[in-house]
């Protein structure tokens, strides 16, 4: 039997679903692009998992002992000591989010011309490698591509192609491997333990510093714990410890598995010359490294969600209900990659509208149309994100999805069955809906900005 959320609802925010002809009008004042909705058109909003958690009783109360000193706040400090009982790390450098970690750190670990190697990169990620000049590479396993097949570990780093990179590029060309637990653009697919292992030893031996992007560390930690022989009898706690041992250092987006709604960081194992260097770019960009451009209460709010991830009953509720989502949806025939990851549902778009070309954008157009049907947001991850390469063509997306992405702690299951339900009407009449096309195309990061009319 499935054990319900261990936790009580005890405060609630109203949400409203427009009459239809209403989310039209709406929908057609923002080009068709979800992301130019207001949140207070949208019923059930899947867009993103960041930054959209509901904090508990406990971090709310800590908020209130939120020491907003600029300098060596108590926070800070409680926060440094939850990071060395967690990861086992001794250095943290807050930083305001994901992309503010990613910006402080690469800076000081990329020589221009450098690869960054890593199962698969977030596309803010890539970004700031491309922004140090330095060249992004995926080494993920072939079977992630494969949305109709089974695989427990879609996240891990294919060791063949890992080995072979290093020995036809140079381990001196690499700045550093990247392992992102869970792997987002890959379907919010885990790593194994035994996968991060084997690349923390190859690189080793290659002399390559391994860094996590930690995001969603203790999602990870689950599946490694239900899936992986040898983890059934061991707590998350000790999962994440160990995953945490393999590598030197990690950036976070706390948006995600700290529960909270801000905030992100650098974690760094012992090496003390390179938290001083963190430390020091961290000040120009972020902030003075005690605060990290978040307020002292933010920094109580992860320290305290940290530790309440790692809760084993809240996991299973948390994915068992991601789960239950893709049950529903792969019940009645709807094509998700499966199994599914621990943050979202991906709905594999291209074959849910065969008839629908890449460069009419699959996962826009079922986007646009289950908010028409619903009310329900969701997001493209596919050729639209993508964008252009350097001749001007569209880069066609290996898979074209659309992501469903549940917050932590904010919705029922009755709010799965709606956009279940509400997926499946258009699963029985898909053959009459329509591709799209650019009504306006940004120059980069097209997909937040564009505006599109149907083809
Ligand atoms: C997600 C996001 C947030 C997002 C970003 C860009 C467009 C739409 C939504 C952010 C991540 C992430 C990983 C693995 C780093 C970041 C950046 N994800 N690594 O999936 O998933 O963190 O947003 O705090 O800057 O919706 P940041």
């Amino acid at each position: 039997m499935r054990l319900p959320e261990p936790y009580k609802i005890k405060m609630v925010e109203p949400i409203h679903l427009l009459p239809k002809e209403e989310r039209k009008k709406r929908l057609q004042a923002a080009g068709l692009n979800v992301f130019a909705l207001k949140a207070e058109d949208v019923f059930i909003d899947l867009l993103t998992d960041s930054g959209t958690n509901a904090m508990s009783d406990n971090q709310w109360s800590g908020m209130m002992i939120g020491d907003e000193s600029y300098a060596g706040c108590r926070n800070f400090y409680h926060l440094q000591d939850t990071v060395k009982d967690v990861f086992g790390y001794n250095y943290v450098v807050p930083t305001h989010q994901g992309r503010g970690a990613e910006n402080s750190f690469f800076s000081i670990l990329i020589k221009p011309g450098q690869y960054v190697i890593g199962n698969m990169h977030f596309d803010t990620t890539e970004a700031h490698i491309h922004l140090k000049k330095g060249i992004p590479v995926n080494l993920v396993i072939d079977d992630a591509f494969d949305t109709s097949k089974y695989h427990p570990f879609k996240g891990n780093v294919d060791l063949d192609k890992l080995e072979h990179f290093i020995d036809e590029k140079g381990a001196e060309n690499i700045a550093f491997m990247l392992i992102t637990i869970t792997c987002n653009t890959a379907g919010g697919q885990p790593v194994s333990m035994e996968n991060i292992r084997e690349v923390s030893r190859i690189c080793k031996e290659h002399k390559i510093p391994v860094y996590i992007d930690a995001a969603r560390f203790a999602e990870n930690a689950y599946f490694i714990k239900t899936r992986e022989e040898g983890y059934a009898d061991k707590s998350i706690a000790e999962i994440v410890k160990e995953m945490f041992s393999y590598a030197e250092g990690f950036t976070m987006s706390a948006k995600k598995d700290a529960l909270v709604n801000i905030g992100g960081m650098i974690g760094i194992k012992d090496n003390e010359e390179l938290y001083n260097r963190v430390r020091e770019i961290n000040i120009s960009f972020e902030g003075f490294p005690t605060y990290g451009g978040l307020a002292g209460r933010d920094l109580e709010a992860i320290a305290r969600g940290l530790k309440e991830v790692l809760d084993i009953d809240y996991l299973r509720a948390r994915i068992g209900q991601v789960e239950y989502l893709g049950k529903m949806l792969t019940d009645a025939g709807i094509p998700i990659q499966t199994p599914v990851g621990g943050h979202a549902v991906f709905v594999n778009a291209g074959k849910f509208l065969p008839h629908i070309d890449h460069e009419q954008f699959p996962g826009e157009a079922l986007a646009a149309e289950l908010y028409l049907e619903s009310g329900v947001r969701a997001v493209e991850i596919g050729t639209c994100m993508m964008g252009r390469d350097a001749e001007g063509k569209n880069i066609i997306a290996p898979m074209e999805l659309m992501r469903l992405t549940i917050p932590r702690r904010v919705y029922t299951d009755n709010h799965m069955n709606y956009v279940a339900e509400s997926l499946i009407n258009i699963y029985n009449r898909r053959d009459n809906v329509r591709g799209l096309k650019f009504a306006y195309e940004p120059p980069i990061l097209r997909h937040f900005l564009a505006k599109f009319e149907w083809a």
